[in-house]
């Protein structure tokens, strides 16, 4: 197992839209288990494969307060949504920023398992909110992006600083 990089933002990667997983092969699986590590070690609640630049469409999940209900998502697909719901989000991506974001407060989501088994849930509450902020990445967004551009351009400053700071 290995750590990964994961992108941060303004990273233009992050902007890249997610191909579909095709082949369920060994390289498949021991991303899934890097990435499954990387989001355990950062620590977060998902994470999405853009975000380690590799451009296919795979998720990891676990907001299990135990950290031990790994969720793997191929190829999702939101089928159902309802509601509306906010709730104060970060990301890995954007460290040490954290806005309320409005989203679907209940979906339905098909998605292939990691042998690429089709499965479906059916959820709400933060499991619902990871899993459209993580298809998001998928697409080449990043939550910040549905604010402002007051409010984006001050988290882009914000984060030059302390990326110069890091450096
Ligand atoms: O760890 C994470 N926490 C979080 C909190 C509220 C809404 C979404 C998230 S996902 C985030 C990890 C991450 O950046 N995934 O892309
Ligand atoms: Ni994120």
């Amino acid at each position: 197992m290995a750590l990964l990089n994961i992108l941060q933002y303004p990273d233009e990667r992050l902007h890249t839209v997610a191909k579909p997983v095709a082949t369920f092969d060994d390289a498949l699986q021991k991303l899934i288990d890097d990435m499954a590590e990387t989001m355990y070690e950062a620590p977060g609640i998902g994470l999405a494969a853009t975000q380690v630049n590799h451009h296919i469409r795979l998720i990891v999940i676990d907001v299990s307060e135990e950290r031990n209900n790994l969720l793997v998502l191929i190829n999702p697909q939101i089928v159902e949504m309802d509601g509306k719901t906010t709730y104060e989000e970060g990301c890995l991506s954007v460290p040490g920023i954290y806005e309320e974001v409005e989203r679907a407060d209940h979906i339905k989501v098909q998605a292939l398992d990691r042998n690429g088994q089709p499965y479906e849930i059916s959820t709400g509450g933060l499991l619902a909110i990871c899993i459209q902020h993580e298809i998001d990445h998928l697409d080449g967004k990043v939550f910040v992006e549905k604010l402002s551009r007051l409010k984006l351009q001050r988290i882009v400053q914000k984060l030059k600083k302390n990326q110069r700071k890091t450096m």
